[in-house]
């Protein structure tokens, strides 16, 4: 496989101006005919340059007339001296085979549903086209099938028995293309824009899950409303669709007017789906939704500049889902997942910068450095500029270069101009990798406090020389008596050393910094226990009052775990106050009741230059479980009866509640022989109460009864089965992590070729830390055989997965040598995708 680099950047020798498809569909062999009308870019004249993998080419003609042509296992070139010099139309017809494409990518099946994922690069396995971003054009489609829903990009513009027309009249890149044929069931609704325009929406299903399409299309509606108030962009077509998958690599796509959505990212309902589930099917119908300016008005040039339309779409879906439900629960939510995956991915081997300079395969780019660490950039500079500012660039933005294909320059030149600000800069951010370290020094004279900051960033793969970055550092004063004496503030930091003052204070006062999590780094503050039990009950600042209990945990499980330090008692007064005080939100509580995860202590062992024991993690982390579950013996029962939340409403309200009765049920199910959990699993009525008792049963080490009756309840519901299939590995102690896995794989409901189950199974493995590094190697071995069972299937799935190995440097020269012998062994598979083996290539280093 080529490495692609972003410096070799050309235009293409070809522009597309309009493309018509028609498909004649059939599961093995679809006949696929195009007629596209091309014009020569005079920028670039050359010869016409087509991707095509995996196509059965039927035949050739420009403008009607054969012409000579190569083609390899890649590529379709036609020599420009072959070539008219005027616009014209190039005629292909090829044959494909839906039902066998394993790799999910292009035109597949899935339960009887012909389906398309085109994102990076995949419609290069429809047709031969230029499969490249910047190549933009007007698409008309037909389908023809005996099939009674036919679907594509656009308008619905004619239809008949057998067949269906479609028209999009905004160009798009073709990884924006998409078509779906099946037996569907449409959940519809409507809307009308800001403009005036009637809107019809749809969510198509299979049969049997029409009832789990309200939740989806009413977040749809929120949607639209919300960019329309927020960032004044209307929808711009008749009809909106959305389409189930239960089959699908990631978990939805933004296709033009048709997005395809994993079935667990949409379909919800009380009785079968968690609060967590509703949370992320509002969050990624929004995040497609917003793709329609963020990514499809406006798109990329080039594959480097993936995250000028994901960063910016998850940070407009992180605003959305703050709006409508907790911006302080949500900032913590997102700053877990930012350090667990972001973090880790940006301290060990596969670290890259948020637009990478060379790739193999895009596909290893849809990371969360691309994504969240992208979406951090968007609040950093928002916070430098301020709101207005902010608004005004993005409308910059948008009125400069709708209808175009644009680089990460253009996105920054929007806000250079609106504030006369020069960005350079801060535009490193987007061409650093790394983790800032950030540390901290107080100083006190008179009536001044002097903070100063240093920022050290380490080498990472590629990058040895690292330069300071611009740092908005939100920071705020508390009086001793917790009167907040200076208000949030921003400090702008953009040197290796850099001092801020705060003057005419008439007492010392304990300093809040890093706000909001205002910027992506690392917080190295020395800190007194009781200094951060002050600013746990006093900090107006809703993160860093949680981020304080968080180090307290933190602080407490790293001394349990070095030298048997009993649990700190200025952690457990301090948690115990806040689950006590009423007046705080439950689903803050909740948070704050959670034990940082075994893998995050891992890392922070690594930072402070412990080799980290995974067992010992588990150990002490369960102790301190315990030790909980004994010290708020007597808080326990009122707060699970309090916050029991009725009957069942998907809304930030309820799910805070539930969040927070879960929590205690953990600990209180250690407490009372799992009396509580056991009832509360036979009459509940919803799945975020069934499994929460479930999974407080199986980690208290009981509940096989419950997950045999669990099973005979749902086994006909394979997104309800996936959870039972990922609730017994998850919660499996370290010893039984790997055999239960194992042996869930020969279960007759297990298939490797479904994603969403595959994840189930290995995707808890992964996360299960004290399983995965259970010290026999078991679960590296066994995840590496169905890798390597996989990779032929779906080098996609299997490549992602790889990233289970990321951290392998950390762990004792024991853990280590297992887990390259693992890597080795994957690399040395015969035909091994290119996916994977760039994965393996990097993680080895
Ligand atoms: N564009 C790929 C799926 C997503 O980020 O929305
Ligand atoms: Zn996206």
């Amino acid at each position: 496989p080529q490495t692609i680099f972003l410096k070799d950047y050309a235009e293409p020798h070809h522009w597309v101006e309009t493309a018509h498809l028609t498909f004649k569909l059939s599961p093995r062999a679809t006949l696929v005919v195009s007629k596209i009308a091309f014009k020569p870019n005079a920028n670039n004249l050359g010869d016409l340059i087509l991707n095509g993998e995996q196509l059965r080419l039927v035949s050739v003609q420009i403008n009607g007339a054969d012409v000579p042509y190569e083609t390899t296992d890649t590529h379709l070139t036609i020599k420009q001296s072959d070539l008219p010099q005027e616009p014209f139309t190039f005629e292909a017809t090829v044959e494909i085979s839906p039902e066998t494409n394993t790799a999910l990518e292009g035109l597949y099946m899935s339960s009887g549903m012909y389906c398309t994922q085109c994102e990076a690069e995949g419609f290069r396995k429809i047709t031969y086209y230029p499969d490249r971003p910047d190549v933009m054009g007007v698409f008309t489609v037909r389908v023809e099938s005996d099939l009674p829903v036919m679907l594509s990009n656009g308008n619905p513009q004619a239809s008949g028995d057998g067949w269906a027309e479609w028209h999009d009249p905004w160009p798009k890149p073709a990884y924006l293309f998409a078509l779906v044929a099946g037996d569907l069931i449409a959940h519809s609704d409507h809307f009308t824009t800001i403009e005036g325009n009637h809107v019809d929406l749809n969510i198509y299903v299979r049969k049997g899950d029409e009832d789990k399409c309200a939740f989806g299309m009413g977040a749809l509606i929120d949607s639209m409303i919300w960019d329309e108030r927020v960032y004044g962009r209307a929808y711009d077509l008749d009809i909106f669709n959305i389409v189930a998958v239960d089959d699908f690599n990631m978990g939805a796509m933004e296709n033009k007017g048709l997005n395809i959505f994993n079935s667990s990212c949409v379909l919800a309902s009380p009785e079968t789906s968690t609060d967590a589930t509703f949370e992320r099917v509002e969050g990624i119908i929004a995040h497609e939704y917003f793709h329609n300016w963020t990514g499809n008005r406006i798109t990329c040039r080039d594959w480097f500049q993936l995250c000028l339309k994901e960063g910016l779409t998850v940070y407009r879906d992180q605003m959305f889902s703050g709006d409508m439900r907790s911006h302080a629960v949500k900032r913590i939510e997102e700053v877990l997942q930012l350090r667990a995956r972001q973090f880790r991915e940006d301290n060990g081997p596969l670290a890259h910068n948020v637009r990478p300079e060379s790739f193999v395969e895009i596909n290893n780019f849809y990371t969360a450095t691309v994504y969240e660490k992208g979406a951090e950039i968007i609040g950093m500079l928002r916070r430098l500029i301020g709101d207005e500012a902010y608004y005004k660039g993005c409308n910059l933005y948008f009125d400069r270069h709708d209808g175009q294909a644009v680089t990460i320059e253009e996105w920054i030149k929007a806000f250079e101009d609106v504030t006369g600000r020069d960005l350079t800069h801060f535009k490193q951010w987007y061409s650093q990798a790394g983790t800032p370290r950030l540390s901290v020094t107080e100083d006190w004279a008179d009536t001044t406090l002097t903070l100063t900051f240093t920022q050290t960033t380490p080498a990472t793969p590629g990058q040895d020389v690292k330069k300071p970055q611009v740092l908005p550092i939100m920071v705020g004063l508390i009086a001793p008596n917790g009167d907040e004496v200076v208000p949030s503030t921003v400090l702008e930091m953009t040197e290796t050393t850099q001092s801020f003052t705060f003057e005419d204070l008439t007492e010392r006062p304990i300093a809040s910094i890093l706000r909001d999590f205002s910027a992506p780094v690392i917080l190295q503050r020395e800190m007194t226990a009781k200094t951060r039990a002050f600013l746990l009950a006093h900090d107006t600042d809703p993160f860093n009052t949680w981020e304080m209990g968080r180090m307290l945990a933190k602080d407490t499980l790293v001394a349990m775990i070095i030298d048997g330090t009993p649990p700190a008692r200025d952690y457990l007064d301090a948690l115990k106050s806040m689950l006590s005080d009423d007046s705080k939100d439950p689903a803050f509580r909740a948070l704050c009741l959670a034990l940082p995860s075994q893998d995050d202590i891992a890392q922070t062992l690594t930072d402070a230059g412990v080799t980290p024991d995974p067992m010992a993690i588990y150990e002490q982390r369960e102790e301190l479980r315990h030790t909980l579950a004994t010290e708020f013996k007597d808080i326990l029962p009122g707060l699970y009866a309090a916050n029991d939340a009725g009957a069942f409403k998907p809304d930030a309200q309820g799910s805070g509640k539930r969040s927070l009765r879960m929590s205690v049920l953990a600990l209180l199910t250690l407490n009372d022989g799992g009396k509580a959990a056991q009832t509360l699993f036979e009459t509940s009525d919803n799945m975020t109460e069934q499994a929460g008792a479930l999974t407080a049963l199986l980690s208290a080490g009981t509940g096989q009864e419950e997950l045999a009756s669990f099973y005979a309840q749902w086994f006909h519901d394979r997104l309800v089965m996936d959870k039972w299939f990922m609730m017994q590995v998850a919660s499996a102690a370290p010893l039984d992590a790997a055999r239960i896995a194992s042996m869930l794989t020969e279960h007759a409901d297990f298939d490797m070729k479904n994603p969403n189950r595959f994840r189930a199974v290995f995707g808890a493995l992964h996360g299960n830390h004290g399983g995965f590094h259970a010290p026999d190697g078991a679960a590296y071995k066994l995840l590496a055989d169905w890798l390597i069972k996989l990779d032929p299937l779906n080098p996609q799935t299997t490549a992602r997965m790889c990233g289970a190995f990321e951290t392998w440097k950390r762990y004792d020269a024991d853990r280590q040598g297992m887990i390259k012998d693992q890597l080795n062994r994957i690399l040395a598979t015969p035909n091994l995708s290119g996916d994977t083996t760039e994965m393996v290539t990097r993680i080895l280093g």
